[in-house]
């Protein structure tokens, strides 16, 4: 197991790379070029920029998180192979530099979704929630109450200039059932899975956050059948899962320690996000708590032991964190929750290691 941590690059994130550095056992970087769109190339002299960077700070980079999917691809247009064809270049240009994971996901339109940025805890600390009358509102109505409450912070997605026709985005989705949507993953898939082999590395998708359809969208990656279905859909190790407790978990009706176990024992989960929930209210509301198992709805040492007995071997981070301890930034992407949650995982592991 590799533990890691998220950095958004030096424009785009306040955490300097040496106080990552800083946290006992985190050895590596889950980078990404942030600025690059969606669809567009990767250049090697900008995967070389990043590289260099993280490596100076005594850290290395093997996770990319995200190289994210273009929407024609999601919505299976004509133009879709253009696009498709600079990914199979992204991942050939990453593998020269390294890289062994790439994280993405297929989630229509919005990629993950909070309806509290900052929900106040009874220790002081701060969290991002998810309320299902949130999701009630309109996607316009929605992300102006989440702006207003946040001073401008917003959620990938969510940038005022796609917010601005968001409805138009929404409307074109309007005949894309899920059987669909998945075909649509399935021509992604059989392309660039072939080169993942060539060249050594993993693609890894994210599932929905959360688990299920919002603002009636079409979600394919929500539970253990969507799992099995994308595993089987190419049927290779190179065709792998960053298996996210935090969004697997918050559907109750997934089994996630046994999801865990099964797709580490299956060999396709080259890539973990570990972080806890908790559930309030009607069953759906949940806040993201800290990673400490009686804190949250889940519990982190099974989820771990689960990795472990079944031979995981790949990147784990702890995900999201609290704010806590005075910290402002980035909501979930503060260093201090996160190290602390870096520190209770990478404990487990050790003594999963010690007890056998
Ligand atoms: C949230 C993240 C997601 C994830 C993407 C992967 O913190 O886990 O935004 O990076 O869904 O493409």
């Amino acid at each position: 197991m590799k533990m890691t941590m998220r950095w958004y690059g030096k424009n785009f994130d306040s955490i300097p790379l040496e106080y990552m550095r800083q946290v006992p056992n985190v050895k590596g970087i889950v980078g990404t070029l942030f600025d690059v769109p969606a669809g567009e190339l990767w250049s090697k002299e900008k995967i070389k920029e990043l590289k260099d960077t993280i490596e100076k700070a005594g850290l290395t980079l093997e996770v990319i998180e995200s190289v994210n999917i273009h929407e024609d691809i999601k919505l299976g247009l004509p133009t879709r192979d253009k696009y498709i064809e600079n990914y199979k270049q992204t991942i050939r240009n990453l593998a020269e530099f390294g890289i062994k994971v790439i994280c993405y996901n297929f989630m229509p339109v919005f990629d993950w979704m909070k309806t509290e940025m900052a929900y106040p805890l009874a220790d002081g600390s701060t969290t991002m929630a998810f309320f299902k009358k949130g999701v009630e509102k309109t996607p316009e109505e929605l992300a102006k109450e989440v702006l207003e409450k946040n001073q401008g912070t917003v959620l990938p997605g969510w940038e005022p200039e796609r917010l601005a026709h968001v409805s138009a985005l929404i409307k074109q989705y309007e005949n894309i059932t899920e059987e669909k949507l998945r075909e649509n993953l399935k021509y992604f898939l059989q392309q660039v899975i072939p080169v993942c082999e060539q060249v050594d590395v993993k693609m890894a998708i994210h599932p929905d956050d959360p688990p299920y359809s919002i603002f009636g969208l079409p979600r394919i990656v929500k539970n253990r059948e969507d799992l099995d279905y994308i595993c089987k859909a190419v049927d290779s190790p190179y065709n792998g899962i960053t298996l996210c407790t935090g969004s697997i978990g918050e559907d109750p009706n997934n089994d996630c320690v046994a999801i865990v176990a099964e797709f580490t024992k299956r060999g396709r989960i080259p890539f973990a996000h570990v972080r806890n929930i908790k559930f309030i209210g009607n069953g759906k509301d949940c806040y993201e708590s800290a990673h400490f198992s009686k804190e949250g709805s889940l519990d982190m040492f099974k989820i771990m032991e689960a990795l472990y007995d079944n031979g995981f071997d790949g990147y784990v981070r702890p995900d999201h964190g609290r704010m806590i301890w005075g910290e402002t930034g980035r909501p979930g992407y503060g260093l201090y929750d996160r190290a602390l949650g870096a520190m209770y995982l990478g404990g487990i592991w050790e003594s999963l290691e010690k007890r056998k």
